[in-house]
């Protein structure tokens, strides 16, 4: 594509917060270069990466001549801005602010709690076994799903997809959390709405190309 950004993705194939910019970069038929940065050998850690994300999360974004963009919510928002079509958010300041509540409920309230650093500082520090993380990550996803499934299932903005009938960033946040969960054989019961949204996604080429499965490093199933 001419005059396409040239983008280098550091990523990993089953991350939620990967699959979030590689649902943004299909929607909007943009390309990036991945380069793969290996969770569970640790290289989220190494000093290399840190000096790019000092959090040692992934993804970052970085686009030639630029510094590296952190944070899968700024970069779905850089995205949306360089890139306005199809548009990630509604016109209306409402609904903007309703989709990114959303969106936050999911990675803000909810993701931080699952990520692969709290399991290892609560299974070496805090005296918790595989099984009690577990129950910890099922509590997590519960308390976020279903909060999120009753503003779904009770606010009129829900269409198709979580607002509206056109993917926004609450659809992307959304599905990048049941995304992980497939990956670790989760579910959360009595979600219909959340379902209901999730197939219109998963028929959807955008989010069905960011499978963590159809991603290089993934294992084969
Ligand atoms: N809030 C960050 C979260 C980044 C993050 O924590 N990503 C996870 C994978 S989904 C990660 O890299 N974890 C590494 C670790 O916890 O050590 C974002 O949305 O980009």
């Amino acid at each position: 594509m001419t005059g396409q950004p040239k983008f280098e993705l550091f990523a990993f194939w089953r991350t939620s917060a990967t699959y979030r910019v590689r649902v943004a970069l299909n929607l909007k038929g943009l390309q990036a270069d991945e380069r793969f940065i290996n969770i569970d050998a640790g290289d989220q850690r190494s000093e290399a990466y840190l000096k790019i994300n000092p959090l040692g999360g992934i993804p970052t974004l970085v686009e030639a001549g630029h510094p590296p963009l952190t944070q899968s919510s700024a970069i779905l928002e850089f995205l949306d801005e360089i890139h306005p079509s199809p548009p990630l958010l509604p016109a209306d300041p409402h609904g903007r602010a309703r989709v990114r509540g959303i969106a936050a409920m999911l990675t803000a309230d909810t993701h931080p709690m699952v990520t692969p650093r709290i399991r290892k500082y609560l299974t070496t520090t805090g005296g918790f076994n595989d099984a009690a993380f577990r129950a910890w990550q099922q509590h997590w996803f519960t308390t976020g799903l279903a909060a999120v499934e009753q503003r779904l299932a009770s606010e009129p903005a829900t269409g198709k997809f979580c607002h509206g009938d056109q993917p926004t960033i609450a659809d992307i946040c959304l599905a990048s959390i049941i995304a992980v969960m497939r990956v670790f054989k989760m579910s959360v019961p009595d979600t219909p709405t959340i379902d209901r949204i999730i197939a219109t996604c998963d028929a959807h080429d955008a989010f069905a190309k960011a499978d963590p499965y159809k991603q290089a490093g993934a294992p084969k199933v």
